[in-house]
């Protein structure tokens, strides 16, 4: 008889690790000096949030930490992704730096440390001082100034505590969503032109980030930019749809990860954008595409592509009403994403070394009974795409890491509280943490290192 290793356990070194947001989690809205962001300001706006929910006291992380990393480390978890919120470190966006903010994270650092677990530190998660939007927010150069202040302050305040660190994670959610759909803060419904200059911007802040960390991180610290890519599947695991699957991801990810690698705007992305196209200085690309030292990716689904039938290089497919999805209607069900991504991004792009620095599913309905939340849907949800992300690595794509969105259910954005992505369910009006049935499943893949 043939033996094979369908569970063979992931790379000794392989990171598991869990994510979260400094807006998405910490209430404590207005402690200790902290100035208003765009989603303080956003969330006041009527029918900007399901429920008129507020960012408020969300899981009140700020006052729990200690408690939540008691939690996590019970858990086994060694690896924490979490953001530093802007407006705590700087109130008014640039000005003068707020030491209670600073200080606040040295205490959440030291708690950490003492649970064993591994600060990875993302410097921007959408939450903007409201004051910097004030002057324009993402479509105004003098944010990106500010956001260099700001990663400068806080790569040197934390490089004792803090060696991996994310500049901005994914732009297109600040950007695209934000400044020509509406639906993310500050909300604002913007021309394209205007809309792609937040995109330059953004690359800047980017650019800026890895520069921080390169002059104060100091020893041993790296960085990458987080990035919701736009994925594809190939319909069928052939040449010609793998082929087809390829050349649209390349296409639809062309003015981020494409201008990233390509030092500059591609032809391609400068014809399709037109008399639309950003104001670049002299520089920018410098700053830009300065070398990262690994590739974060957020992956919860995908779109389905295949060879043109009338000879086109590609063509997506419409999903059926019916196709399988979680609550969030964006989120279909498509494990093979997380095989296909990252392993474009190598062949595209080059990149060395590949964290997944989000996965995870979100639903409404997941009551406790009996002390217990029997979530078998997030359950097959992380074991179908752990054995993909198993199989990119057993094909050569270097993934390193893995981390699961999220920790504990918190403030989704637009979606309020309502929308519940946490491996650990949180009662928002008793604060009371219950993990779910998916927390004891991710406990024993990380304590086995074996998709199980
Ligand atoms: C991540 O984004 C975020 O980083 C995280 O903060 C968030 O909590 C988590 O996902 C769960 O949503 O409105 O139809 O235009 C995920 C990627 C891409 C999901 C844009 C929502 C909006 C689709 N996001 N998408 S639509």
């Amino acid at each position: 008889m043939k033996s094979i290793t369908y569970s063979s356990p992931f790379p000794s070194d392989f990171v598991f690790g869990v994510a979260a947001a400094s807006a998405q989690i910490e209430g404590g809205a207005f402690a200790d000096g902290k100035g208003e962001s765009i989603w303080d300001r956003f969330a006041r706006s009527p029918g900007a949030i399901h429920g008129g929910d507020t960012l408020d006291v969300a899981c009140d992380h700020y006052h729990r930490f200690d408690e939540d990393f008691g939690l996590m480390a019970s858990l086994g978890v060694k690896h924490y992704r979490l953001s530093i919120a802007w407006p705590r470190i700087y109130p008014s966006g640039d000005g003068d730096v707020n030491p209670a903010g600073l200080d606040f994270y040295h205490r959440l650092f030291a708690s950490m440390s003492k649970h064993g677990i591994k600060p990875w530190v993302t410097l921007f998660h959408w939450d903007l001082p409201q004051a910097l939007e004030d002057q324009g927010g993402w479509t105004a150069r003098s944010t990106v100034d500010a956001f260099a202040r700001y990663a400068d302050t806080v790569v040197k305040a934390f490089s004792g505590e803090v060696k991996d660190w994310i500049t901005l994670n994914e732009i297109r959610c600040f950007t695209l969503l934000a400044y020509a759909y509406g639906l993310k803060a500050p909300g604002r419904k913007e021309s394209a032109a205007v809309v792609n200059q937040t995109y330059h911007h953004a690359l800047l802040a980017h650019g800026h980030g890895v520069r921080a960390v390169r002059m104060f991180g100091g020893e041993g610290a790296r960085v990458g930019l987080t990035d919701n890519v736009d994925v594809s599947v190939p319909v069928t695991e052939t040449p010609a749809d793998i082929a087809a699957a390829k050349a649209w991801f390349a296409d639809k990810n062309l003015h981020i990860l494409g201008a990233i690698h390509g030092k500059g705007y591609a032809q391609a992305y400068l014809d399709r954008v037109g008399a639309d196209a950003p104001l670049v200085e002299a520089g920018d690309f410098e700053l830009i595409s300065l070398p990262t030292d690994f590739l974060g990716l957020n992956i919860y689904t995908a779109t389905y592509v295949r060879a043109g039938r009338q000879g086109e290089a590609y063509e997506a497919v419409q999903l059926p009403a019916n196709y399988p999805r979680a609550d969030s209607s964006w989120l279909n069900l498509v494990p093979q994403a997380i095989y296909w991504a990252p392993r474009m991004c190598h062949e595209l792009y080059g990149y060395p070394s590949i964290y997944i620095t989000e996965n995870g599913c979100g639903y409404n309905e997941e009551p406790v009974v009996n002390g217990e939340v029997v979530d078998l849907h997030r359950r097959d949800y992380l074991r179908n795409h752990l054995r993909e992300v198993h199989r990119a690595i057993a094909d050569g794509v270097p993934i390193d890491g893995y981390f699961l969105w999220s920790f504990i259910d918190n403030f989704e954005w637009e979606d309020g509280y309502q929308r519940r992505f946490g491996i650990v369910h949180c009662d928002f009006q008793t604060q009371v943490r219950t993990p779910k049935l998916s927390a004891y499943y991710y406990a024993d893949v990380m304590r086995l290192r074996t998709v199980l």
